[in-house]
């Protein structure tokens, strides 16, 4: 059984993932993935349609966000799960196909033209085989003969995913909109649309970049109400001498529910790789139990996971092929999915927390503390400073290091560069990526460390208002700020934060180590034309220009 995906960075030979994914997606689960893709361009298909008889379905909106969460990189490799993933799929496509269809007829007074064909036809096969045999039918290259469209399409999709993650996020803490749900379904469905242009998709690609801004404001302010704003906060590595439950992902809400029911029980409760920021807010530092951060990013949590003895939980991605050795105190929650890993849904953790009490103690091995929590509030809080350095020539500039981490040797750029970067100069990171350097001693200039860790990836929202306020500052635009942005990506929701750059403008990115798989030469010239987006060269050389 062959594959193909393309959608990450891991991107096999830089090309495509054909036999079986780097990120140990097998034949299997791709073919189920790209189901799940077609699965739900059909039931945006009508949803969009509805829409335009002011028809809708929370539900439906709902699923199609959490459907899409499924397919990113590094979140859902269990068929069974996945398998009953489509059903639902399916029997939402047909009850919004039924909302539409009557919506139609009370309008005009008939029934509305039937879609004979395409994702919005589709009929689920009634097993597993059927399934994959299914979606093998319905992969990537098949959305579009030509390259250049295809390219566009799979950037849109992309795009869409990484969005729906954070807005999946954003909706666990309330938060949704009406714009955004209409988006999803007018992109997914103008996928399928053949009438449609190169140009019409770079239009929907650029228009996803400014809903994801969206997205990401309306996670941020979901953070800010229940947690308050971060505040720096140093940050324990290592463990100590008790029980402990490791919770990795991106979700603060998952986090918060653990860390009540785990109050008084005698667990330390243990941030790992984008759960980092956690400890800068409010409502969750006040939890004396939430010790500290183990490990570093994603992809070393093979080779770290066997040295934490306690439970471990995944709430959303980056999850990776676990060893026997932790497999079996290893949980999966939300979207996430391993087959033989344990699945909690809802908010009731009494089995992590019984599998923490029945392990071990974790050792007695306190490693150095780190700096957390510069969101935008508390370094527009030292604004004024921060502008002061700038016009009296102490700071030079600003460095945006962010995005992903991942295994590929050419990512110790990132360090590199970092630790190149001229001492009158500050950094601002965010994501995963950091952990390649964010145990360094970088110091401060008067009192402003140089390196300001801005969040999650989502707190790029952050980050732009960070831009945003020096800009107004200096009353100029982001690209006349002595400010380079060098980024790391790995999958869709670097992706999307990407778009969102592009839609704000900002010229002269350095991105690596590698440039998207999916983008043919054409449309790559196209962003080089229009924003001279660039591969990461040598870190030297990329210093030097950022700073002529
Ligand atoms: Fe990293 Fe994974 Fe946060 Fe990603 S843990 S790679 S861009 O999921 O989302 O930064
Ligand atoms: Fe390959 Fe990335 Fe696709 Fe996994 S998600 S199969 S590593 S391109």
């Amino acid at each position: 059984m062959s594959m193909f995906c393309r959608q990450c960075e891991q991107a096999a030979k830089g090309t495509g993932c054909e036999v079986v994914g780097v990120c140990g997606k097998n034949p299997e689960v791709a073919a189920l993935l790209d189901l799940m893709m077609y699965g739900l361009k059909g039931l945006a298909i009508y949803a969009d349609k509805a829409r335009e008889f002011g028809a809708s379905s929370m539900v439906a909106d709902m699923f199609l966000i959490e459907g899409l969460f499924t397919t990113v990189t590094n979140v859902d490799f269990d068929p069974v799960q996945l398998a009953g993933k489509l059903r639902k799929c399916y029997d939402q496509k047909e009850q919004v196909k039924a909302m539409y269809e009557s919506a139609y007829r009370a309008k005009n007074g008939a029934a509305a033209p039937a879609i004979t064909d395409g994702p919005a036809a589709w009929v689920i096969a009634d097993n597993l085989e059927g399934l994959v045999a299914q979606g093998q039918a319905h992969g990537v290259k098949s959305q579009h003969s030509d390259p250049d469209i295809l390219s566009a399409i799979e950037i849109i999709i992309y795009g869409l995913k990484g969005m729906a993650a954070y807005a999946n996020h954003a909706y666990i803490l309330g938060k949704t909109d009406e714009e955004v749900f209409a988006f999803f379904h007018k992109a997914l469905a103008a996928t399928t649309d053949a009438s449609k242009g190169l140009m019409d998709f770079v239009g929907i690609a650029m228009e996803c970049g400014k809903l994801n801004i969206k997205v990401m404001e309306m996670l941020n302010t979901g953070h800010v109400e229940h947690y308050g704003h971060p505040v720096p906060t140093k940050v324990q590595l290592g463990t100590r001498k008790n029980k402990g439950i490791l919770v990795s992902g991106h979700d603060l809400r998952m986090l918060e529910e653990l860390l009540k029911q785990t109050e008084g029980k005698g667990i330390d409760i243990y941030t790992h790789g984008e759960m980092l920021p956690a400890h800068g807010y409010p409502g969750l530092k006040k939890y004396s139990h939430l010790y500290g951060n183990f490990g570093g990013a994603w992809q070393d949590q093979a080779k770290e996971f066997p040295n934490f003895p306690g439970a471990i939980i995944f709430n959303t991605n980056c999850i990776q092929r676990p060893a026997d050795s932790y497999k079996d105190r290893l949980f999966t929650w939300g979207e996430v999915g391993w087959p033989g890993a344990k699945h909690l849904t809802g908010y009731k953790f009494d089995e992590v927390i019984n599998k923490a009490l029945e392990c071990p103690d974790l050792p007695d091995a306190p490693g150095q503390e780190i700096l957390t929590g510069f969101g935008h509030n508390a370094v527009l809080g030292v604004a004024d400073k921060v502008i002061e350095a700038v016009k009296a020539g102490a700071v030079k500039h600003f460095f945006l290091i962010g995005g992903c981490d991942g295994a590929k040797s050419g990512r110790n750029y990132y360090t590199e560069f970092a630790e190149k970067v001229p001492k009158d100069c500050v950094i601002l990171t965010l994501a995963c990526g950091k952990f390649r350097f964010n145990k360094l001693e970088f110091g401060d200039i008067g009192g402003i460390p140089r390196l300001l860790d801005v969040g999650q990836c989502n707190d790029a929202y952050s980050a732009v208002q960070i831009a945003l306020a020096l800009a107004g500052a200096f009353n100029c635009g982001i690209n006349d700020l002595p400010l380079s942005f060098i980024l790391s990506w790995y999958e869709q929701k670097a992706h999307v934060i990407l778009l969102s750059l592009l839609y704000l403008g900002v010229k002269n990115i350095k991105l690596g180590p590698a440039l998207p798989a999916y983008l043919s030469p054409n449309v790559l010239q196209f962003l080089v034309d229009n924003f001279n987006i660039g591969q990461i060269g040598s870190a030297d050389a990329d210093l030097q220009a950022s700073l002529a």
